[in-house]
């Protein structure tokens, strides 16, 4: 415990989720944090996703911090450069940039029930001792490449979407891109141009709503700088279609059909050619899979250079794909827009809790945690945009704020009880647990293969109810909700 009791805190990742935290705790007057970042930057999903056309798909009034508006976003859905100089300019504003160790990869960490404190390993041989852990490695940060035979084989350049090779020059190319997702709906628009010819590998058809985008005019920065309640309204308006849409989706079928009708005429109006769009036609519930939303997928897919392929890759060779009717693509390049090993929350980290117990034994089954917060067995240590807090519809920096005033309680506490460990009680865990698969069992979200759900079925990433939802329940810790016992 450091000076004035005030516990000395570990953050690992330096995304939007550990930025946040550190703010919270530095607001608070919690001076002893530490970023441990593995990068060479912060910025998280925004630092790593380079790809031509990344952007965020929600608003970025409401894909920003509270405390920290920003009345000149250069447009309604911001794109990637814009949104990591926000989150720099946030980190340097308040403080937390000196925070950051850069270049520091944790590897292990290890719970102490003696003195109650965790001992946390990096890649270059250190180890450093603090009384509290909090992991913000986000859900995305890990790329998953197909399990295709000859993945390695093909002879030419190779690259997932979220590690773009922008030394490879598109101009001219047969490209074939693998994988319909919110990555590759924003790529495809910006290289068809290019290439010579791109062939689109779809396993499944995507959902897609029109997206109602926007440049800010200088005027409008103004009004927003002058009058922060227009933002406020911008960023509340957008706040309230997120909580009516992800509620509904989950709750309310008409939701889902109506939104499912502005998705099926929007298909509709932007691919006359009924062939493709029966290929572009979903055969699963929307809401299942991320909403997606874009203007310009669809005509993308409907010029002369493209061709949407739906039968299955078998192999990869080096001079291109192999689908199972046997015919082999060749092509010159393939982007992967194959998405993240989103289950594998903190993996490959090694976390021991209480006797030495592991985090990847205690998930075995598929992870889980109080409010996707806290582990029992894990004392004084907690998770930012954990298991089951991600949105299908909606700001994950809403939920991240939520879940840094609530562990910002958790560790006032320990500040209050010094050399004292604060662990959820099991059974509440198991309770909350075995309520959240229930209403998980009700949703859309059980239709169909997505990253939401790890191998068994499961569905270990999302939050089953609306953003507002979420925040009530955790506004305030219940200190009954855990033990806070001394250290052994
Ligand atoms: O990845 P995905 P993503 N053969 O997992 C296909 C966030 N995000 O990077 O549907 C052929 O969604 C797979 O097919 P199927 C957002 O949360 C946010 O696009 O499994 N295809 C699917 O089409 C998002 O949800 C923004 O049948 C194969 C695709 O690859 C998350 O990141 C922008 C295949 C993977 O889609 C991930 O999105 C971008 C195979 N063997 C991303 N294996 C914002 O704007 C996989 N696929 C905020």
């Amino acid at each position: 415990m450091t000076a004035g009791n005030r516990p000395s805190v570990l953050i690992i990742g330096a995304g939007f989720g550990g930025v946040g935290m550190a703010i919270e705790l530095r607001r608070n007057g919690f001076d002893d944090v530490t970023i441990l970042e593995r990068a060479a930057d912060l910025g998280g999903v925004w630092r790593e996703n380079t790809y031509p056309g990344a952007a965020c798909d929600v608003p970025s009034p409401l894909y920003s911090f509270s405390f920290e508006p920003k009345p000149d976003w250069p447009q309604r859905y911001s794109g990637r450069d814009a949104i990591h100089a926000y989150l720099r300019g946030v980190a340097e504003r308040n403080g937390v940039y000196d925070a950051i160790r850069f270049g520091v990869e944790v590897t292990d960490a290890e719970f102490d029930d003696a003195s109650g404190r965790w001992t946390v390993r990096t890649a270059d041989g250190t180890a450093r001792t603090v009384d509290v852990l909090i992991s913000a490695v986000g859900q995305l940060s890990r790329p998953a490449l197909p399990n295709i035979p000859g993945v390695d084989s093909f002879a030419g350049p190779a690259f997932h979407s979220a590690e773009w090779n922008h030394d490879v020059d598109l101009d001219g190319k047969r490209v074939a891109c693998i994988g319909t997702g919110a990555s590759a709906i924003q790529y495809i628009p910006e290289i068809q141009p290019k290439v010579a010819e791109l062939t689109l590998f779809q396993r499944t058809p995507a959902w897609v709503v029109p997206k109602f985008d926007t440049d800010y005019s200088p005027i409008q920065h103004k009004v927003f700088a002058r009058l922060p309640g227009a933002l406020l309204v911008e960023r509340f308006g957008w706040w309230a279609i997120a909580e009516f849409v992800s509620l509904g989706l989950v709750e309310f079928p008409a939701v889902a059909r109506l939104v499912a009708k502005i998705a099926d005429r929007h298909l509709r109006k932007q691919v006359p050619d009924p062939a493709l769009r029966a290929k572009l036609t979903p055969d699963y519930p929307i809401g299942c899979k991320r909403g997606l939303f874009s203007n310009d997928y669809y005509p993308a897919l409907t010029q002369p250079n493209v061709r949407v392929e739906t039968t299955a890759i078998t192999e990869v060779l080096p001079e291109g794909v192999r689908t199972a009717d046997g015919t082999v693509h060749e092509v010159d390049v393939i982007i992967y827009g194959t998405g993240f090993k989103g289950t594998e929350f903190l993996w490959p980290m090694n976390i021991y809790g209480r006797t030495g117990r592991k985090l990847s034994d205690a998930w075995a089954e598929g992870a889980h945690a109080y409010y996707g917060i806290a582990v029992p067995d894990f004392p004084n240590m907690f998770l930012v945009y954990g298991p089951n807090t991600n949105l299908g519809v909606g700001s994950i920096i809403y939920m991240i704020e939520s879940q840094a005033r609530y562990i910002r309680q958790a560790v006032e506490l320990l500040g209050e009880r010094p050399g004292h460990c604060l662990e959820v009680r099991a059974e509440q865990e198991e309770q909350f647990n075995a309520a959240l698969q229930h209403r998980l069992s009700r949703t859309p979200w059980n239709f169909c293969s997505s990253w939401y759900r790890n191998a068994s079925g499961r569905i270990t990433n999302n939050w089953p109810g609306s953003p507002a939802s979420y925040r009530r329940r955790i506004r305030k810790l219940d200190p009954d909700d855990y033990t806070l016992t001394p250290a052994a």
